[in-house]
């Protein structure tokens, strides 16, 4: 009998963070990708780098030039990380990677900067046992159903031309970005040209309590949901909405925890939940807003932030877990970029499917001479 906890191996054994570097990474956009926050050309976010015992880990960061989705920003999780979450890794015993995230809760906020550094800890550590992210995450193999977000466009005929050709390559659920103005005549005609398409809208907060009624004019059209109607920081609002509304609320921006999932369906504000890891803290934050909504039945797809290969890949791995059980946002590479940082490319399948890697970590390898082309700015600091 053993009375101690000890190492079972050396892939067990704690490690201490010896590097962690930080590049900022620009790639055109094949299409700028217009929401009712604003419009984005090219996509600008840091990678991040995490060195231990020889092995390393990479992640994506989801915080944006702008600080118009949620607060961070390319600039303050820079700022966060070099200050305060790199050192508080620094000093970690990592003994697993779930020991991250409640390192970093004494800073407040700053999700987006907490959340990439941890996932490339928990990318280092997949590598380092040789495994697949979601063998750690505990999910599985295969392949996933992949939904589809589109933009606004300039007119109906543009969007209904987009929805076409995202239905033809196969995807499983579209999505579209409406704001006042833009909103139940567009989603009335793509209605009434794909009558049983699994269908959703995205307002990205662009409604208040006051639009209530003008809102439930989208109950007609059987939507599977609509997601973030009001404020970016609200639920109270979304759930005297969700009250007045048959169609299921859908919760992004709001919810950056477990916990705060966990008070949005006590109150009633959403059926559904919009998970991604960025906003949410990391790996650990995700896990916990899955397991909070599985344990009450509610279902979570995973959302998507314009990532490359290397975050839309981790995104890949998380929807592997049991409590996905709608298509997310993560589609094809090559609808964002004409060069992703990725080989293979993330790719869809014309039944609307995407592989789960096998490979260790993300599973797909880091094309580096690409991301050294696009890299604009780098720092690198060492455990002191
Ligand atoms: O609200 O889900 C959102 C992109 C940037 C910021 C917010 C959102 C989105 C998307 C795009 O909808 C999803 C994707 O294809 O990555
Ligand atoms: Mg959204």
């Amino acid at each position: 009998m053993r009375l101690e906890a000890r190492p079972r191996g050396a892939a067990e054994a704690a490690l201490k963070l010896e590097r962690v570097e930080v590049r900022r990474v620009s790639l055109p956009l094949r299409f700028p990708f217009e929401t009712s926050v604003g419009r984005t050309a090219t996509k600008r976010f840091l990678l991040v780098s995490v060195f231990a015992d020889g092995v390393a880990g990479h992640a994506e960061c989801v915080a944006d030039v702008d600080p118009f989705y949620l607060p961070e920003t390319n600039d303050t999780a820079l700022h966060v990380l070099r200050d305060f979450l790199v050192p508080m890794a620094f000093a970690l015993d990592v003994a697993s990677p779930r020991v991250v995230a409640p390192a970093l809760a004494r800073v407040r906020g700053h999700e987006m900067a907490k959340a990439v550094l941890e996932m490339a800890v928990w990318e280092l550590w997949a590598r380092r046992e040789g495994a697949p992210l979601w063998r750690l995450l505990g999910g599985r193999g295969g392949e996933i159903d992949a939904g589809v977000s589109v933009g606004l466009q300039k007119d109906e005929g543009a969007l209904l031309e987009r929805v076409e050709a995202e239905v033809a390559a196969g995807y499983r659920r579209v999505k579209v970005k409406i704001k006042p103005g833009r909103d139940v005549p567009l989603v009335a005609a793509i209605r009434a040209r794909f009558p049983r398409l699994p269908l959703m809208v995205d307002a990205n907060s662009a409604y208040t309590l006051a639009d209530a009624q003008h809102l439930a004019e989208l109950d007609r059209f059987a939507l599977a949901m609509i997601e973030q109607p009001l404020g970016w920081d609200d639920i109270v609002d979304h759930a005297v909405l969700q009250r007045r509304l048959s169609t299921a609320i859908c919760l992004d921006e709001s919810v950056r925890s477990g916990e705060d999932a966990r008070r949005a369906l006590d109150i009633g504000a959403c059926r559904v939940v919009n998970i991604k890891v960025g906003r949410v803290g990391g790996f650990a934050g995700a896990l916990a807003v899955h397991d909070t909504c599985r344990g009450r039945g509610v279902p979570v797809w995973c959302g998507g932030m314009l990532e490359s290969g290397i975050g839309r890949l981790a995104n890949v791995h998380l929807q592997t877990l049991p409590g996905f059980t709608l298509p997310g946002d993560t589609s094809a590479s090559s609808r964002y970029f004409e060069e992703d940082l990725v080989d293979p490319p993330v790719t869809v399948s014309r039944e609307g499917r995407i592989a789960v890697p096998e490979g260790p970590g993300i599973g797909h390898e880091i094309l580096w001479p690409r991301v050294e082309k696009a890299t604009d700015f780098r720092e690198t600091w060492k455990r002191p």
